[in-house]
C-alpha cells in the first residue's frame, strides 16, 4: 500500500463541511420544525443530522426565527445555551421546545417525532415554569400567507378597536404602531375561536405589550379608552369625513383641517381651494359612492363589463377581484382584471371598454392611467403602493332593473340607478398571475411580500417573481404556481381576509 508523503501541518485547517444531497424531501410533519444547535455539534454533525432528518420526512430550519417548534442541541450547558437563545430576538420562545439530543435520536429511530418528556427538555437555570409549556391553545405561523383567514371573525370586538387605531396612526404618520395594530389585526381574524383570556394567546405571534393591554381592557371592561379618545378626536374624525370623499387623501384633508375647516359646507365656501377633477366627481356622487356596494350590484358590474370587453375581444379574460373574489358581501368599490391571450393585445382594450361605456351613457367619471410596466425596470426592490399596469378608475352608473333580487329604496327615492366606483386594470397575460394576487389583495398580500423576501430571498410584487439567489424571474400562469415557487399551501382566495 502507497502512502502519501506526511506533509507539515503548518496550520490547522478548517475541515469544509460535509455536504449531503440537497434534493427534495416530502415533508411529513408540518407541525414540527426542528432547529440544530451547531455549538458543540459541529458543522459537519449538523449537516449529517440535518440530512438525516429531512429523510425521515422531518422539516429542519437552516436558520433561528420563530417559525422553529423544537430547538435540539448536543452537550450545550443548559446556562449558555438560554442565555444564548434569549438573546435572539425571538418572540415565540417561550412555546419552543428546548431540547436535549435524545429526543432527536429517539425521533429518529422512532422516525416520527416522539413526545417530549421532562427528561428531553434543557431546563433554563432562572425558568420558573418548566420547559413543558401549557400546551398553547393555538399555534399560529407570524406570516399571514400562511394562514387560512375566512371571512367569518370570531374576534370582532379587537380587530374593530385595532382597526381604529391603526387608522388614527396613519393618519398621525406614526408607521411603527400602525403595523403593529395592523398585524394584530390580521393574526386575530385567523384564529378559530374568540379570545377569552389574555393565556389563550400564548403561542400567538404578533402581539405586543401595547396590544396585548388594549385587549386586557376590552376582555375587563368591554371596551378600550383608546378607542374611545380617538373617536372623540376632532382631528381624528374631521380627516375620516374627510379622506372619506373620493380623490382626497391624507394630506389634503389635513391640509383642510389646518385652514380650520371641519365640514363639507365650509370646504365647498372656501373660494381658494381648487377641487381637482377626482375631487370634484367625487363630492358629486358623495352619496352613492361612500354607501357600501353589494355582491349582487358587483355581479351586475360584472355583467356590464364582461358584455362589453366580449364585444371587443371574445377572447379576452375578465375577473372579478379585490373584496368580492375574496368573498366580501359588501365593498367600497368593484375591481376587474381584464387582459388578452395574446400579449400585447390588451394595450389597446381599455380605451375602447370606456369608450363603449361612455356611448352607453354608463360613465359618470374616468382616471384613466396609461401603463408605465417596463420589464427591464425589474425587478422592483422598492415597495411601491401602486403597480405600472395599465389602468383606469371610473364611477359607472348602475341601473337597478340589472341588480339581481332589486334595490330597496327609501320611499320618495324615486331615482332608479345609482354610482358605483369601479377599478378596471389591464396586464398584460404574462403578469396576470401576479396581478391577480396583488388586486385579490387584502393584508395577506403584503405579507406574502414579505415572507418571499425574508424567507426565500425572492422579490415578490403586482408583476413578477424574481429569484434573488438564482438571478432568474419565475414564471407563472396561476396563482397556484406562485405559491409553489414560494414553497407554500396554496391559500384560496376567500382564505385571504388578513
Ligand atoms: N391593490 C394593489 N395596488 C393598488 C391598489 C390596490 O395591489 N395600487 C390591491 C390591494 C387590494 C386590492 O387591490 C383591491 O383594493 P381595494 O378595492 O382598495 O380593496 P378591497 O380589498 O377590494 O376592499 P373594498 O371591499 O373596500 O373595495
Ligand atoms: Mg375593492
Amino acid at each position: 500500500m502507497l502512502h502519501a508523503p506526511v506533509l507539515p501541518i503548518v496550520k490547522k485547517r478548517r475541515r469544509p463541511a460535509e455536504t449531503h444531497p440537497q434534493g427534495p424531501h416530502e415533508v411529513r410533519y408540518r407541525d414540527v420544525t426542528i432547529y440544530l444547535v451547531e455549538k458543540k455539534m459541529g458543522s459537519s454533525r449538523r449537516s449529517f443530522l440535518t440530512h438525516l432528518a429531512k429523510t425521515k420526512g422531518f422539516q429542519v430550519a437552516d436558520n433561528l426565527s420563530d417559525e422553529v417548534t423544537h430547538v435540539v442541541a448536543e452537550d450545550n450547558p443548559a446556562g449558555e445555551l438560554w442565555e444564548w437563545l434569549r438573546g435572539r430576538g425571538l418572540s415565540n420562545l417561550p412555546t419552543m421546545r428546548v431540547l436535549d439530543i435524545t429526543w432527536f435520536t429517539e425521533s429518529m429511530g422512532a422516525g416520527r417525532p416522539v413526545s417530549v418528556e421532562t427528561r428531553h427538555c434543557i431546563q433554563s437555570c432562572s425558568l420558573v415554569k418548566p420547559c413543558l409549556p401549557t400546551a398553547p391553545k393555538w399555534i399560529v405561523s407570524q406570516y399571514a400567507c400562511q394562514r387560512r383567514t375566512t371571512m367569518t371573525n370570531h374576534n370582532k370586538i379587537f380587530t374593530d378597536a385595532f382597526e381604529i387605531l391603526a387608522e388614527h396612526s396613519e393618519l398621525n404618520e406614526n408607521e411603527g404602531p400602525c403595523l403593529a395594530f395592523m398585524r394584530a389585526t390580521s393574526v386575530l381574524k385567523s384564529l378559530p375561536a374568540a379570545v377569552r383570556c389574555l393565556s389563550d394567546l400564548e403561542g400567538v405571534p404578533c402581539l405586543g405589550d401595547q396590544t396585548r393591554a388594549v385587549m386586557e381592557e376590552i376582555l375587563e371592561s368591554g371596551s378600550s379608552s383608546k378607542v374611545e379618545t380617538v373617536l372623540n378626536d376632532d382631528r381624528y374624525r374631521t380627516l375620516k369625513l374627510f379622506t372619506s370623499v373620493f380623490g382626497v387623501g391624507p394630506k389634503t384633508a389635513e391640509r383642510w383641517y389646518r385652514k380650520g375647516h371641519r365640514t363639507f359646507e365650509e370646504v365647498h365656501a372656501d373660494q381658494s381651494l381648487n377641487l381637482n377633477k377626482m375631487q370634484t366627481a367625487g363630492f358629486l356622487y358623495y352619496e352613492d359612492i361612500s354607501r357600501a356596494v353589494s355582491k349582487a350590484e358587483a355581479d351586475a358590474m360584472g355583467r356590464i363589463v364582461e358584455d362589453i370587453v366580449h364585444s371587443i375581444a371574445p377572447d379576452a379574460i375578465v375577473a372579478l377581484t379585490g373584496g368580492f373574489r375574496r368573498g366580501k358581501e359588501f365593498g367600497h368599490d368593484v375591481d376587474f382584471l381584464l387582459t388578452t391571450p395574446e400579449n400585447g393585445k390588451e394595450a389597446g382594450l381599455l380605451i375602447q371598454v370606456i369608450d363603449e361605456l361612455k356611448y352607453q351613457e354608463l360613465l359618470l367619471y374616468c382616471d384613466h392611467q396609461e401603463s408605465t410596466f417596463d420589464v427591464s425596470k425589474l425587478p422592483s426592490r422598492k415597495f411601491e403602493a401602486m403597480d405600472h399596469f395599465q389602468k383606469c378608475f371610473l364611477i359607472v352608473r348602475l341601473q337597478d332593473e340589472l341588480v339581481e333580487g332589486g334595490v330597496r329604496r327609501e320611499a320618495g327615492d324615486h331615482r332608479r340607478w345609482r354610482a358605483i366606483r369601479v377599478d378596471l386594470v389591464a396586464p398584460p397575460f404574462a403578469n396576470y398571475a401576479f396581478a391577480l394576487l396583488g388586486w385579490t389583495g387584502s393584508r395577506f398580500e403584503r405579507d406574502l411580500r414579505r415572507f418571499s423576501h425574508h424567507e426565500r430571498n425572492m422579490l415578490l410584487d403586482n408583476h413578477a417573481l424574481f429569484d434573488k439567489t438564482k438571478k432568474t424571474f419565475l414564471t407563472a400562469k396561476t396563482e397556484e404556481d406562485i405559491f409553489a415557487h414560494l414553497g407554500l399551501e396554496f391559500i384560496e382566495p376567500w382564505e385571504r381576509n388578513a
